[in-house]
């Protein structure tokens, strides 16, 4: 496939095929774990596909045939967070979870290998999941001194529901593809070598579809969970659609033509 770069960056891929755009974490030595630089690249390449009017869908993956992401590195984890290049600890990775819930486009993880720790809550956290058969799942975080409250507790639950989510963050275990696919964590397993075919098709439909329809659908199923914020996020596309319509049009010309709105003639729908 002919996928073209967007951007250059250190820690990861940045690339578009079409509507379609790839976000490949390039650590393959330490299994795709991310340090505080490799979600700031993240959280900089998903501004761009938000932004991007022609990208309508959004692919993250790992390079290579071992992992998605195996969470945070533990070769920079310092006290108080995994620590960048100035010194400072953070937790950054929280931000990429919230732009992937924020982005109005539908995000698909393409889990390549092992999503394990912050590596699984990423593939959570995406709308989709598309895994291929050598996938292994799993939380980590009450073995090596971590935990996710977040989204990959809450979120977790809302798919897997709540004693399997209690069991793969007490137990610390392992789960096939084909167990996360029962369990409701991942949507379709396939062999290795389909996984990108594959995870393309399902983009090429999604492009098909109406990006509007899309992007509500996304923003109602987040606001199930996200509270006052994800009312908000569902209430700014609303105010988006009101903007289209002829009615707040008149408003504003009225205020503008220094007349009094004549609302009068909308439809009053039942
Ligand atoms: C992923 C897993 C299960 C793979 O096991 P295996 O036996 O197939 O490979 P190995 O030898 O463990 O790993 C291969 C290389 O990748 C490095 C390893 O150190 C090893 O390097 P070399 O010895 O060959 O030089 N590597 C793997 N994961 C790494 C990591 N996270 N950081 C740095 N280097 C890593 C197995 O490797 C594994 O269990 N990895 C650790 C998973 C983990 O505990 N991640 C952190 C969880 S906490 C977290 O991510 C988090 C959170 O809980 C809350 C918020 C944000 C983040």
């Amino acid at each position: 496939r002919n996928w073209t770069t967007i951007k250059q960056y250190e820690d990861i891929l940045f690339e578009r095929l079409g509507g379609i755009a790839k976000i490949t974490i390039n650590r393959p030595k330490v299994y795709n774990a991310f340090r505080p630089q490799t979600n700031m690249e993240m959280l900089d390449a998903m501004a761009y596909c938000r932004e991007c009017p022609e990208i309508g869908v959004v692919i993250l993956t790992g390079a290579g045939d071992k992992a998605f992401c195996s969470g945070g590195d533990q070769n920079v984890k310092g006290t108080g967070g995994y620590i960048d290049s100035n010194g400072v600890p953070r937790l950054n990775v929280l931000d990429l979870h919230k732009a992937i819930r924020s982005i109005p486009k539908p995000v698909i993880a393409m889990v390549n290998g092992y999503a394990i720790g912050g590596g699984n809550v990423l593939q959570v956290v995406c709308d989709l999941t598309i895994a291929s058969e050598n996938a292994r799942f799993g939380q980590t975080g009450p073995k090596v001194g971590s935990f996710d409250a977040g989204f990959g507790s809450s979120y977790l639950a809302r798919c897997v529901g709540q004693k399997k989510a209690r069991e793969i963050w007490f137990l610390c275990r392992q789960y096939t593809a084909q167990e996360a696919e029962e369990m409701g964590m991942v949507n379709k397993v396939v062999p290795f070598d389909r996984l990108e075919d594959e995870t393309v098709e399902w983009c090429e439909t999604i492009l098909k579809r109406s990006p509007m329809a899309i992007r509500m659908i996304k923003r109602a199923l987040n606001a199930e969970l996200d509270g006052q914020r994800g009312l908000m996020e569902f209430a700014g596309d609303a105010t988006l659609l009101y903007y289209l319509m002829d009615e707040a049009q008149e408003g504003k010309n009225a205020f503008l033509e220094k007349r009094d709105p004549d609302f009068g003639k909308f439809p009053k729908f039942p």
